[in-house]
C-alpha cells in the first residue's frame, strides 16, 4: 500500500453515461449514423460545416436536460477535502464536472459551452446554436465561430500542464474511458513510469486495462463514491 499525496484523475464519457449523456463507442455510440471520428475532424468541418455545427448544437442543447451524477459529485467532494494536490483531467466536453463543483479541472478536449472565433481567435462562453451563424461575442464578426472542441488531428489543450502533473502524481485514476483515444490513453503508462499507483474504474475493461495496477469493473455512480470514501478515510489506495 502506498501513501498518497498527489492525485491525477482522468475521466471519459462513461462518467457522464448515468446522467444520460451518450458515450461514443457503446451500442448507442453512433450519432445519426456518424462515428465521432467522422464528424469530429477539421476536414469534416471544412467539408460540411453545417453537419458538424448541428452535431455540436444537439449536444450543447442536451446539457440543459442533464445533471451531474453521484460520480461527478463525489470527485468534487474529494477535491474539496483532499489535503494534497489533485488535478481532474476530463476528455468530456460536457459541463457536468463544472456543475458538480470541481475547480481543479482541465477540459483537454475542449467544451461544448465555449465558442472559438477564427477571426479574432477569442474564446467565449456559448450556449446557443452555432449553425445559426451568430456573431462572435468578442469581435462581433459573423460567420467565424467554431466549436471550442479538440478534433481528431488537433492538439489537446494544456498538454504541458498534464505531462508535469503525471510526473508528480502518486496515484493516477482513470474513470469511464475506453482507452481508445490518444494521447489520453497513454497517460497511465506515463504515470506508471514515474512511479504512480494506477487504478481504473470502468464498466468494461478498457483497451489499456493491463497497464493498471488495479481495475474495478462496474458503474461509476457506484464505484466512484465508494472509492472517494475509501481514500478520504485511509489516504491509501
Ligand atoms: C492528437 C472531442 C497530435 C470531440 C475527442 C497515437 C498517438 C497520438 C495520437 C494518435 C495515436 N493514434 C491515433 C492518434 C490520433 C487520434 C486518436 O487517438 N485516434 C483514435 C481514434 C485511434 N488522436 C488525436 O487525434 C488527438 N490529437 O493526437 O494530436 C498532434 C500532434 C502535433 C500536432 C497536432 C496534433 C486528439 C484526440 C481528441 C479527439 N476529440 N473529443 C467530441 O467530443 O465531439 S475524443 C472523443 O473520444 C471524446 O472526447 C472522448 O472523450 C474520447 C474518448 O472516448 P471515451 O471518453 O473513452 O468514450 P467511449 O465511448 O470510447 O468509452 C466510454 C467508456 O465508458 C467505455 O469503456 C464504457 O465501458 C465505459 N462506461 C459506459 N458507461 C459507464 C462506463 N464506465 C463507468 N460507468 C458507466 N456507467
Amino acid at each position: 500500500m502506498k501513501d498518497i499525496q498527489n492525485i491525477v484523475i482522468l475521466t471519459g464519457a462513461g462518467i457522464s453515461a448515468e446522467s444520460g449523456v451518450a458515450t461514443f463507442r457503446g451500442p448507442d455510440g453512433l450519432w445519426e449514423g456518424h462515428r465521432v471520428e467522422d464528424v469530429a475532424t477539421p476536414e469534416a468541418f471544412a467539408r460540411d460545416s453545417d453537419l458538424v455545427q448541428k452535431f455540436y448544437d444537439e449536444r450543447r442543447a442536451q446539457l440543459a436536460t442533464v445533471a451531474p451524477n453521484a460520480a461527478h459529485l463525489a470527485l468534487a467532494e474529494l477535491e474539496a477535502k483532499w489535503p494534497g494536490d489533485l488535478l481532474l483531467i476530463t476528455q468530456n466536453v460536457d459541463d457536468l464536472h463544472d456543475r458538480a463543483g470541481s475547480q481543479k479541472l482541465l477540459h483537454m478536449h475542449g467544451e461544448l459551452s465555449s465558442a472559438w472565433c477564427l477571426a479574432c481567435d477569442g474564446r467565449s462562453p456559448f450556449t446557443g446554436q452555432m449553425a445559426l451563424d451568430p456573431a462572435c461575442p468578442q469581435c462581433d464578426q459573423f460567420g467565424h465561430l467554431r466549436p471550442d472542441i479538440v478534433w481528431f488531428g488537433e492538439m489537446p489543450y494544456q498538454m504541458e500542464r498534464i505531462e508535469l502533473a503525471l510526473t508528480q502524481c502518486d496515484l493516477f485514476v482513470s474513470i469511464g474511458t475506453s482507452g481508445a483515444v490518444y494521447p489520453a490513453a497513454g497517460f497511465v503508462q506515463s504515470a506508471r513510469h514515474y512511479g504512480a499507483e494506477t487504478l481504473e474504474m470502468n464498466l468494461d475493461p478498457s483497451e489499456g486495462s493491463f497497464h493498471f495496477h488495479q481495475s474495478r469493473m462496474g458503474r461509476a455512480g457506484e464505484l466512484v463514491p465508494a472509492w472517494v470514501e475509501e481514500i478520504l478515510s485511509h489516504g491509501l489506495c
